[in-house]
């Protein structure tokens, strides 16, 4: 008996040692990686892909914001990374199917040798402005072509706001976390001009993160500003007033520069000659909202619910709130929901404070999913208070906690909801 059992034991275990190592198992079919902007998905991958020579195709889904543009550019990049051909020529595709069918052309098992082919889809957020088929048949596509093919989708928001419907292939999902301020300290300083030493440009870039940490942690946008303010902390230095370890002097120095940047954090392609005239009209926070016409404001992606958010909750009566945020309200009578007069005044009159749980409330009912409470939306509120998009009312001491008021137009508010 014993022996009987111990003999079974070993074929199972042999069994599982051969399913694991004698693959014949194809890899994982989809792959979705999240995080913020300028957390490393897309540098990452690249360098994986490159480093590794691993088989790929790499395509921004910005760029070919089309589903027709997309399948033809995969199997573009198809032609010059898995066949000997040199010379791509423009393939046609029209539906998913013709694309299923020629990749299956294009992609013969063999040539393929036991490799994986990856096909990286950056941005993959746009993938849900296209047809509704598009991202389950990706999730797929390993099924559906039976190719050793896995699927990676670079996205800036979670899986959860992403599923198409109920049934979808769910793929393995993978967390990019924000760079922490040390990171940030360690990337940035890496591009240090040459005329100045490490150390000193190190210091230059912890003062600025010092300042900016709280309102951006954007790699690019941190680069951007870095690059443009470096000329202004060298300053005493170049005029002789100071040396390189004068830390205290050179701090107030620039610090004033900094702060007054604050306001255009976020307002991306802003030019330094654009920002410069600014500067000489000295221009109140006022003025810089003229100046960007908002056209250029890229808030994170909760933070656009928020700001939606606090708009209506400015400009609508409290009484409402139920009526339009509440999925299983009761019948309320037509003829005093909402008063003639309030119609045409509540633009009028401006915005009205409303207490945080209020705005909480609205963004969960406007936020398809759910989204947790967690610090994140608190310090994206503080964000956009610190933007001048929110305004805090009243005293932090106050009982009944903060209040805010939203102060964005109704433009400018639109434009966001699109
Ligand atoms: C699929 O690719 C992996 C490598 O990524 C390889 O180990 C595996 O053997 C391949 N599967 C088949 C059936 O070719
Ligand atoms: C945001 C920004 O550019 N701020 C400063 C950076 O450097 C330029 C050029 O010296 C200054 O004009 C700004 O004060």
């Amino acid at each position: 008996r014993p022996h009987c059992f111990s003999l079974l034991l070993c074929v199972f275990v042999v069994c599982l040692v051969w399913f694991f190592f004698f693959n014949w198992f194809f890899s994982f079919p989809s792959i979705f990686i999240y995080g913020h902007t300028s957390s490393g998905k897309t540098y990452v991958m690249q360098t994986l892909l490159n480093t590794l020579q691993l088989p790929h195709v790499f395509v921004n889904c910005v760029e070919y914001f089309t589903s027709r543009l997309l399948l033809e550019e995969i199997l573009m990049q198809l032609q010059s990374c898995c066949s000997e051909r040199e010379q791509t020529s423009h393939v046609h595709c029209d539906t998913f199917n013709d694309f299923v069918r020629l990749f299956k052309q294009a992609v013969v098992s063999r040539e393929l040798e036991d490799q994986t082919l990856y096909i990286v889809l950056d941005r993959a957020e746009q993938l849900r402005e296209m047809e509704a088929n598009i991202l389950p048949a990706f999730l797929r596509l390993q099924e559906l072509t039976d190719r050793n093919v896995t699927v990676v989708l670079l996205s800036e928001i979670v899986w959860e706001l992403f599923r198409p419907s109920i049934g979808c292939f769910e793929p393995f999902t993978l967390y990019f976390p924000d760079y922490s301020i040390g990171h940030l300290q360690k990337i940035l300083s890496q591009n240090h001009p040459p005329e100045y030493s490490a150390d000193f440009y190190a210091a230059y870039i912890n003062i600025l993160l010092g300042v900016f940490y709280m309102v951006c942690r954007d790699l690019k946008e941190l680069q951007h500003l870095a690059a443009l303010n470096f000329s202004k902390y060298c300053e005493p230095v170049v005029r002789g007033e100071a040396n390189e370890r004068d830390t205290r002097k050179l701090w107030k120095n620039i610090e004033p520069h900094l702060k007054k940047a604050m306001h255009t954090v976020y307002l991306r392609e802003i030019s330094s000659s654009q920002w410069e005239s600014l500067q000489r009209d000295d221009g109140e926070p006022g003025q810089l909202k003229g100046l960007s016409a908002h056209t250029h404001v890229e808030l994170p992606y909760y933070s656009k619910f928020l700001l939606i958010a606090a708009y209506l909750a400015s400009y609508n009566p409290v009484r409402t709130d139920k009526r339009f945020f509440l999925k299983h309200h009761g019948k309320i009578r037509k003829t005093n929901f909402m008063k003639k007069h309030e119609k045409t005044s509540n633009h009028l009159l401006g915005p009205k404070p409303f207490p945080l749980d209020r705005l909480l409330a609205i963004l969960y009912s406007i936020v398809d999913n759910r989204v947790a409470p967690t610090a994140n939306i608190f310090s994206q509120i503080t964000s956009l208070v610190t933007l001048q998009l929110l305004s805090m009312v009243g005293h932090n001491d106050q009982l009944d906690g903060p209040r805010y008021k939203c102060t964005v137009s109704l433009d400018f508010i639109r434009a966001i909801a699109r």
